[in-house]
Parts: structure tokens; sequence; C-alpha cells
């Protein structure tokens, strides 16, 4: 095998290295947030999180400097009504993954900081039940699809 050839695996290893993160036992895709109207103090965060490990996780919390407090919740119909359910310790099975997205399960930044808007990146870090922390970054993205109505703790669609 020649030198350049193991150069250019060696360049393709760190690559793929690098699309997995901090921890290597978890790794976190499309991680984006929809924009929301300057005013808004809450936004969701949306994203893929597969556990490559072959132990089930959980996540234990979630926080970001951008924001006062960071949750996981699934979005349930409730006698006709969506409500919105705080997820302790949601566990991701072994070799398997969650998606966070509208309609579901979904990430929800709550007290927003600073401002935000499309192209923006919001830094959250998640924290597992082995200790092991892996950060994110959200991409603000502009979404014309309906947003999230939240106002004394009922939201609309998510
Ligand atoms: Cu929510």
């Amino acid at each position: 095998m020649s030198f350049s050839r193991i150069l250019i695996l060696a360049i393709c290893f760190l690559f793929s290295v690098s699309t997995v993160y901090a921890a290597e036992l978890v790794k976190i895709e499309n991680a984006w947030s929809p924009e929301a109207p300057p005013v808004a103090k809450v936004m969701a965060g949306y994203m893929k999180i597969s556990n490559l490990s072959n132990k089930d996780i959980k996540i234990k919390s979630a926080n970001s400097n951008f924001f006062t407090k960071v949750e996981i919740h699934r979005t349930e119909l409730k006698d006709g009504m969506f409500t919105m359910i705080k997820q302790d310790n949601l566990i991701i099975k072994a070799k398997s993954h969650i998606e966070l997205k509208q309609g579901g399960l979904h990430m929800m930044l709550m007290g927003k900081l600073k401002p935000m808007r499309e192209g923006s990146i919001i830094p959250v870090k998640l924290t597992f039940n082995n200790n092991e922390t892996v950060e994110v970054n959200l991409k603000v993205k502009s979404d014309n699809r309906p947003q999230m109505k939240c106002g004394s703790g009922k939201c609309g669609s998510m």
C-alpha cells in the first residue's frame, strides 16, 4: 500500500470519527431548532440520538448556556388536547435510536437568554446516566410548518 493511500485512509478515518461526538457510544445527527419569533421565550429542539453501545442508556439531564432550562418532552393527545409530558430518564435502548421531532418527543428550550435567529447555533449539553456528556450544536432554521403555541402550560401542535 502506497504512503498516499495510507494518508487518505487516515484522513477518512478522522472524518468518520468527527461525526461521532465526544462520547463514542452516543451519536447525534440532524440537531436543529425551528426559528421562533424574537419575543418567544421557548424554543424546540429536534435531533436523532443513537446509542451505539450494547447497553441501554438514559438521558439524565440537558442544559444550555443560552436558556435557563432544557427538558425533554413528549407530546400526547389527551381529551382532545395536546399536552406535553416531561420525560425524566428517557431510555435509549442498546443499539437503537430515538428521534426528537415535531409531534412527538422533543427538546424544550425554556427561558431564552439571548436573541436567536436563522443560522444561530444553540449549544446544548446532554448528560447520560453513565455520566457521559455530549455537546450538541442545534442549528436554528426557519420552518414554515405550524409552530408551537405555548401559553399557560398548554401547547398547540409541536
Ligand atoms: Cu415541550
